[in-house]
């Protein structure tokens, strides 16, 4: 792996690896506090998806110790006035927002405990890889606060608002394979193996030509929120711009003259 860039915090650190540079590996370093996610750490998380280096064409996300991450640092929860709770809030919302609406597709690698804010970090992510140690939770409810890193728009589009209602009514935790199954987690892995497959993921991905990745990113979630005569027309505008790319002209041409080594082939 390539040496450490300068951390932006003591508390996250980037590096760059793989063929060509081609992926930023991001990683919560908070271990001795589960990776609560403090202010700073929300500041550094936007910081660094916000400047990856031109290089990156995918991304892992992933936390370092016994655990994903334990959400919200409760130790700075102090008591907030509602302008101070909104802009809290809204911070996070930036920062996840940054890494959902970022510059490439990331790869959450999940393992023991993903809850509270944690979850709505995952939920932020393309595709998530969990290990069989993983289990989700928002244990908001018995805090007596309520989910503010956006999950009430993620988790409840990942899994269903009904089931996010039943989490955070009744403190209910999930284990993996409960997780894969209900769409927390695309994929489930044996214990100690979420990095390895998402960074092997993340090395597929970034072969994709980058307007492909950018439309799967950036349209295809908008898309599911337009009413569907609109979102047609998004997707053939989009579908329009991708092929157009000169690079995707090449693929096509590589792949007609049997040059290709991407041939579809049946799992
Ligand atoms: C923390 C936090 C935290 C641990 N903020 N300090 N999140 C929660 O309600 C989850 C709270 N945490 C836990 O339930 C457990 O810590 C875990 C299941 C995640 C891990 O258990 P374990 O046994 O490995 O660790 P631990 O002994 O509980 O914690 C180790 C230390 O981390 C300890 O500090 P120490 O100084 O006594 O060593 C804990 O206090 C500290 N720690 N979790 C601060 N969350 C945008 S809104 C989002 C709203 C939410 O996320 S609410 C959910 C918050």
């Amino acid at each position: 792996m390539a040496t450490p860039k300068s951390p932006r915090s003591r508390d996250l650190s980037v590096e760059i690896t793989g063929r060509e540079k081609q992926i930023a590996v991001v990683r919560l370093t908070r271990v001795a506090k589960r990776n609560a996610l403090s202010d700073g750490l929300i500041a550094a998380l936007r910081d660094a998806f916000q400047s990856l280096p031109a290089s990156a064409r995918a991304a892992v996300l992933c936390g370092e110790g016994e655990h994903f991450s334990a959400g919200l640092d409760l130790s700075e929860l102090r008591e907030r006035d509602a302008g101070e709770g909104l802009h809290h809030s809204r911070g996070w919302h930036a920062a996840l927002d940054a890494i959902q609406y970022g510059p490439v597709p990331v790869v959450a690698a999940l393992h023991g405990a993903v809850v509270g804010g944690g979850l709505e970090l995952a939920a932020s992510s393309h595709i998530r890889v969990a290990d069989a140690s993983t289990f989700y939770a928002l244990p908001e409810g018995s805090r007596g606060i309520f989910v503010g890193g956006g999950g009430s728009v993620r988790i409840s589009r990942l899994v269903g608002a009904h089931r996010m209602l039943d989490m955070m009514l009744t403190g209910r935790v999930y284990r993996a394979e409960d997780g894969e199954r209900l769409g927390f987690a695309q994929y489930l892995v044996p214990e100690g193996q979420a990095f390895a497959r998402a960074l092997e993921l993340a090395e597929r991905i970034a072969t994709n030509a980058p307007l492909t990745n950018y439309a799967l990113m950036h349209a295809l979630p908008r898309i599911a929120e337009q009413p569907a005569d609109h979102g047609l027309m998004t997707e053939a505008l989009m579908a329009a711009i991708a092929q157009s790319a000169p690079e995707a002209k090449q693929r096509v041409r590589d792949f007609l003259a049997g040059k290709a080594g991407t041939k579809v082939r049946k799992a």
